[in-house]
């Protein structure tokens, strides 16, 4: 049995589907999406069902499912009038989410957001000896297992949307976490634009591979940028057995 990672896969359904048949995986391995099943991709709504439906398998909540969870009606009812909803739709590449899960039935609706409710937003697991760290995107210290429902809208917020590898946010500190005992697994950030920052060159920046830093890895890779000409982007699975990495290129 192994146990593997993959973030930010942005609705791109047929690239979750490929990668799964890449790692090889079976009932017997596990998978955790590290948020951003959903949004700018049309299947998020697919994945996210996909998910709920495999004991296997589990999601950490990510910005997008935030703001999902912050527009759509509570009770599951079609309606999308909440605080982030147009934040959602206009600006963040929901609106073919919303319109996926409208068509979904009341109580398809009402089960998916009671599961989503109750997902972590930063989870604590052990493989082999070592401990990990599962996170969108920030940590903080006191706030690891928790889920969702048992968080307040700012603790959230600052877990999924805050980055160390932001340079153009007060969080930017990309050597944070090394005094902790944790491997952190993080998303949020496409790798690509990691490494721009680092070296400003497109050439050395353009790999489907994860980022890692020490104790950091980044697995974002890039669904969300789509498909664009020049740029190597899709999922990056990572196996935590061993820390292998397996790009899955954009299908
Ligand atoms: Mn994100």
């Amino acid at each position: 049995m192994s146990v593997y990672a993959v973030s930010d896969l942005h609705g791109q359904w047929n690239t979750f589907e490929k990668g799964l048949k890449e790692i090889g995986f079976t009932d017997d391995d596990r998978l955790y999406l590290i948020g951003d099943a959903i949004d700018r991709g049309e299947d998020g709504i697919r994945i996210l069902q996909y998910i709920k439906d495999h004991e296997n398998m589990d999601l950490i909540i990510g910005n997008h499912e935030l703001l999902m969870l912050t527009a759509v009606h509570p009770d599951g009812k079609a309606e999308c009038k909440g605080m982030n909803s147009s934040l959602w739709r206009e600006i963040n590449g929901g609106d073919i989410t919303y319109e996926k899960y409208e068509e979904l039935t009341f109580p398809e609706r009402k089960s998916l957001l009671d599961w989503l409710n109750t997902r972590y937003v930063m989870k604590t697991i052990k493989v082999g000896e070592t401990k990990f760290c599962l996170t969108h995107s920030y940590y903080y210290e006191g706030l690891e297992n928790k889920k969702y429902n048992e968080m307040n809208y700012e603790e959230v917020w600052n877990v999924v949307w805050n980055s160390p590898y932001r340079d153009d946010w007060d969080t930017y500190r990309p050597d944070i976490y090394m005094n902790y005992d944790y491997m952190f697994i993080t998303g949020h950030i496409p790798v690509i634009r990691v490494l721009l920052n680092i070296t400003n060159d497109l050439e050395k920046s353009n790999f489907l591979k994860a980022f890692r830093n020490d104790n950091f890895y980044d697995i974002d890779g890039g669904c969300a940028l789509g498909h664009r000409d020049g740029i190597n982007n899709g999922a990056l699975f990572l196996r935590l057995d061993d820390l292998k990495v397996f790009g899955v290129p954009l299908v």
